[in-house]
């Protein structure tokens, strides 16, 4: 077929269109000597059927609430998504969240794939480039966070439809490979799926029976119709992923099938027209090679020398298609909003802000107040009180836990706060299940869907959801990540449950605020901060045990945690001859050292210490206030692995931590045992002053 002819059937157009998306895969991975050309070759049918026929998003607002969502799950085939964004002319997106006008992606940024600063980088990232619903990569995650969006599109339509105000319906969209099948957080995500019968989920498998190393049934050989059908889901196969009327039949399935999500099934051939990679390992980790590149276009009837060739008719194709359809999808949706507008102005002012992140007026109203109480309350404790207070005033602020609400304290107690399940999609309390990384993979889709979403488990069990954890960092969305049993401290449940080493983790990752406060009201200003976070993630941890609240007419305010580290108490004449730091439960400890350091004449400030990342942020100045430079003799004290204390102790300082896991006993002989005592943050005290002499 030549490109260059001007009256084109409308199958002939399809097939134009569909090979234009596949050798400007094939080009821009040539060019950039790196990436999968295979499965964007073999997409592109499914994908073009998908856009041009079904798909409800108009390419003019990537921003529109209730457009379908699309999740390119398997995002090594990130070009796929380019060439659809690029060919279907998606608008950008400025910082507050407003279409530009300008082009998400141009064919410049295609020849700049994979390259530094450009607006393809070699996965699709969320926040780089507009019209990417998140960032995909790490296999299984955009599928997890599929399920959080589409849970989203529910409990949105439950909260704020109005009979003829259908302001929510939203589908989900997923492709998916091999890999996502075989990633845990898959199997999790769909089990929760289909308990919860979320008939707007749509999964579409590239089940082309091979991965990177070879094919697939090496180490993959189960029934994945069986096993998606015993799940729950309606299970739809269409034989070849170039049949667009198979396509489209399952695809109408989809949108026919009310009670449960949907899996299609697409046999696909990796590299689809590449006559001699075709399905060995070679055809989609690494370029075409020239040569081959060649070939493949001869195969498609495409000019052999063109190159990021764009033929006639084919920006038109999807101006017919997938620009007209979703133009007049938006139009209709915004003289609906219109209506609806005038006639339930509160409903529509909550979109309003949960759209942009704001928050309504009386946020902060009835917060708890916590007084001086020696023996005190668990932090978990506090943090379940404030959250239930700020839930009434923020009526998206939702979440729930992996199984353990009752323990971690994120249950929702108040009257209308209800459940989450099938059928009952207004509730507020969502279960996961023992699910954690589904659920930080569903929290990442909810928080992408503008909901203001937290997570509950304990804080050792950071580790099975930890990679959605690194997204939601990477995104930079303000996800809640809320984890208790924190420390040694939880006890008998012994060093399987006891977290040594998550704080330097997670203290590690970039953007993540990471916040260990140490009474009620320290809980209280995290929240605050919490709040008021438009960006980072955030994981609160908090305590099982009891620690005393702070009187904080003898202690300095406890909005100083706003800073990350704040003097609590300082030496009398505030010249100290040593510095005890302190975060959480142990905070407490510093205070009793304190007592007996003054009543052996030794002279110390306390340091309380909740959040490393904010106290960075500081300026010097008020970094060297907390921190007097010329003050050498420090001690650090945290149940937690040591890494990373040298940074505030120095070469001269001590550090109290662990330095091994913890082990299974009561937590006053555990404390004794490792050295969480006053006494002994007294004698690391003396040692510091002497070595710092
Ligand atoms: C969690 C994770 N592990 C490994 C990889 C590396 N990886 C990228 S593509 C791929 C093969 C995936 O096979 P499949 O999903 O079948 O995709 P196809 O090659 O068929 O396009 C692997 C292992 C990854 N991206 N994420
Ligand atoms: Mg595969």
């Amino acid at each position: 077929m030549a490109v260059s002819e001007q009256t084109l059937t409308g199958k002939q157009i399809e097939t134009l269109s569909i090979n234009t998306i596949r050798t400007l895969a094939i080009d821009a991975v040539q060019q950039a000597n790196s990436g999968h050309p295979g499965a964007p070759m073999a997409l592109a049918p499914v994908a073009y059927s998908l856009w041009q026929r079904f798909l409800r998003y108009d390419p003019q607002d990537p921003t529109w609430p209730n457009r379908d969502r699309f999740i390119l799950s398997n995002g090594h085939a990130s070009m796929l998504l380019y060439a659809l964004l690029y060919l279907t002319k998606v608008r950008g997106i400025n910082p507050d969240y407003e279409p530009t006008g300008e082009y998400a992606v141009t064919l410049d940024d295609i020849k700049k794939f994979r390259q530094l600063d450009s607006r393809t980088p070699g996965h699709p990232e969320y926040r780089i480039t507009a019209g990417v619903e998140t960032t995909t990569g790490p296999l299984g995650q955009g599928i997890g966070n599929s399920v959080g969006m589409a849970m989203a599109s529910k409990w949105l339509a439950a909260r704020l439809n109005r009979p003829g105000f259908e302001i929510f319906n939203y589908n989900v969209y997923a492709f998916c490979g091999d890999g996502d099948m075989m990633e845990g957080v898959g199997s999790e995500a769909a089990s929760l799926a289909g308990h919860l019968k979320l008939s707007n989920l749509c999964w579409i498998y590239d089940d082309n029976r091979i991965t990177l190393d070879g094919p697939a049934d090496w180490s993959f050989s189960e029934d994945v119709a069986k096993r998606f059908a015993a799940y729950g889901w309606n299970v739809t196969e269409v034989a070849d992923a170039n049949d667009l009327h198979a396509l489209d039949a399952a695809y109408d399935y989809f949108l026919k099938t009310q009670d449960r999500p949907t899996l299609i099934m697409v046999h696909s051939h990796i590299g689809y027209g590449s006559p001699h990679k075709q399905d060995t390992n070679e055809a989609h980790g690494e370029p075409l090679g020239e040569a081959e590149v060649r070939l493949v276009k001869k195969f498609y009837g495409w000019p052999e020398d063109a190159k990021f060739l764009v033929p006639d008719g084919v920006l038109e194709d999807f101006q017919e298609g997938i620009g007209k359809r979703g133009g007049k999808l938006r139009d209709d949706w915004t003289k609906l909003f219109a209506e609806y507008a005038k006639q339930f102005p509160d409903l529509a002012s909550e979109l309003e802000s949960m759209q942009h992140r704001k928050l309504p007026k009386n946020w902060d109203a009835n917060l708890p107040t916590f007084p001086p109480d020696a023996k005190g309350l668990a932090t978990r404790d506090s943090s379940g009180k404030v959250l239930n207070a700020l839930a009434q005033n923020v009526p998206w602020l939702v979440g729930g836990s992996a199984d353990l609400a009752t323990s971690d304290r994120t249950r929702l107690k108040f009257d209308g706060a209800g459940d989450f399940q099938a059928g009952s999609y207004a509730g507020r309390n969502f279960h996961f299940g023992v699910r954690e990384h589904a659920m930080g993979a569903a929290v990442n889709g909810l928080t992408l869907c503008k909901l203001r979403a937290y997570s509950g488990t304990f804080f050792n069990f950071n580790d099975y959801m930890k990679p959605s954890v690194r997204l939601a960092a990477l995104m930079e969305i303000p996800c809640i990540f809320i984890y208790t049993h924190d420390s040694i401290q939880l006890g008998e449940d012994g060093p399987t449950h006891q977290p040594i080493e998550q704080l330097a983790q997670l203290r590690a990752m970039p953007e993540l605020m990471v916040m260990r406060p140490a009474d009620a009201n320290e809980v209280i200003e995290a929240w605050k901060v919490i709040m008021l976070e438009h960006r980072n993630p955030v994981a609160l941890v908090l305590t099982r045990q009891v620690v005393p609240t702070l009187d904080r007419s003898k202690f300095s305010v406890a909005s100083g945690l706003a800073k990350g580290a704040y003097v609590l108490a300082d030496a009398p004449g505030g010249k100290p001859d040593v510095i005890l730091i302190g975060t959480g439960s142990e905070v407490s400890f510093c205070v009793a050292a304190q007592e007996q350091l003054q009543s052996q004449g030794i002279k110390s400030r306390i340091v309380s210490m909740p959040c490393w990342k904010l106290f960075e942020q500081q300026s010097q100045e008020y970094k060297d206030q907390v921190l007097p430079p010329g003050i050498k003799a420090r001690v650090s004290v945290e149940a937690a692995a040591t890494l990373g204390w040298e940074r505030y102790v120095g070469t001269t300082g001590k550090i109290i931590g662990m330095r091994r896991f913890g082990a299974s006993a009561p937590a006053k002989d555990l404390l004794k045992k490792f050295g969480f005592t006053p006494e002994k943050i007294v004698e690391a005290a003396k040692e510091a002053i002497a070595q710092s002499r």
